[in-house]
């Protein structure tokens, strides 16, 4: 597969090559990079959100999932439209508020949707993923379609009355639903252990009987792992299969939040555990030539780059445009 199809998100549901995998992560790293840039030189207005630090749970999951499977993503989620295959190009124009947008330009960052791509949407309302997400396996049974959905949500959310409702329904129906918990420790600019007595997010599976796990959220392979492993379970009726991804937003809540709640040296251990790195330093004991995962980078950076260019380029919406697609007209 070339890094183009696996950034284009060709996802199969079979276990899928580390090397496509780092070029995922590769593609989101580029693309968030430049977006924070971007939202500090103030050429993307509205409220922005990055998850760098966070590629790994994208990219494991989103190549985890089949064509036709369903995604329901939060505030923070460029990297899992990537990682399904969102175009690069349609998704930095919506950034950028233009009318040749995924969303026309009128969803931006925080209501980014590709219906086409099974992306049900961003959302800015913490806990919302999950009853869309599970909506959507409900429609996914009901039709006998056997498509998977996977919400993704922040450890933020789970204190939230949405998540148990979810939860609970997804339980006692069934569903084909993958419940992926991105614990970045932090919500907001509240450390969340200090929210809930409960350590684990996956602990609470147990109390509505269903089956977790806790993984390495910066380990793009052991992610990718548990959500084939979890998505065949939901796709065979098993249920919902809940996953708990422990990793770390580098950036602060939002682009411009300096993060004076984070203690340095967690910081700079996350860091560390770069999941770029992780995966670059196992490809090259595997023989993969450093060369080749530059050249990956590069190529990624370079499509990034197009895309910007080509917003910059393109005119605000149609003013007759406004009222288009919007709900009652
Ligand atoms: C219902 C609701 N309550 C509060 C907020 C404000 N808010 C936005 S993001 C956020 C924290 C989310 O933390 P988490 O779920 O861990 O996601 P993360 O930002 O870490 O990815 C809060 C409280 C909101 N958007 N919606
Ligand atoms: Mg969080």
């Amino acid at each position: 597969m070339s890094t183009n199809e696996t950034a284009a998100g060709s996802a199969s549901g079979t276990a899928t090559e580390e090397f496509d995998l780092f070029a995922t992560m590769a593609l989101i790293r580029a693309f968030e990079t430049r977006v924070s840039e971007l939202y500090r030189d103030s050429e993307i207005p509205g409220f922005v959100h990055t998850s760098l630090g966070q590629e790994a749970v994208a990219a494991g999951v989103g190549s985890a999932l089949a064509d036709g499977d369903y995604v329901a993503t939060t505030h923070r989620g460029h990297g899992h439209c990537l990682a399904r295959g969102m175009d690069v190009e349609a998704m930095m124009a919506e950034l950028f508020a233009r009318g040749e947008g995924i969303c026309h330009g009128k969803g931006g960052s925080m209501h980014i949707a590709d219906p086409a791509k099974g992306v049900l949407g961003a959302n800015a309302i913490v806990g919302a993923s999950l009853p869309l997400g599970v909506g959507a396996a409900l429609s996914s049974k009901l039709l006998g379609q056997g498509r998977v959905s996977a919400a993704f949500f922040g450890e933020g959310a789970v204190n939230q009355g949405a998540f148990h409702e979810a939860v609970n329904l997804a339980a006692i129906w069934d569903l084909p639903a993958l419940l992926v918990c991105e614990n970045n420790i932090y919500a907001e600019f509240s450390d969340s252990r200090r929210m809930t007595r409960v350590p684990g997010v996956a602990d609470r599976a147990a109390t509505y009987g269903i089956e977790s796990e806790t993984v390495d959220g910066n380990d793009v392979l052991a992610v990718n792992e548990l959500a084939l492993a979890a998505a065949a379970r939901c796709r065979e009726g098993a249920g919902p299969f809940l996953i708990e991804a422990e990793t770390y937003r580098w950036h602060g809540h939002y682009e411009g939040d300096a993060q004076p709640y984070k203690p340095e040296h967690e910081a700079t251990a996350w860091r560390e555990r770069d999941p770029l790195v992780v995966s670059r330093t196992r490809l090259l004991g595997t023989g993969v030539a450093a060369e080749q995962l530059d050249e990956i980078e590069n190529q990624a950076s370079t499509r990034v780059e197009a895309s910007i260019e080509r917003a910059r380029q393109l005119p605000p919406p149609e003013l007759e445009e406004a009222y288009a697609d919007v709900y009652g007209e």
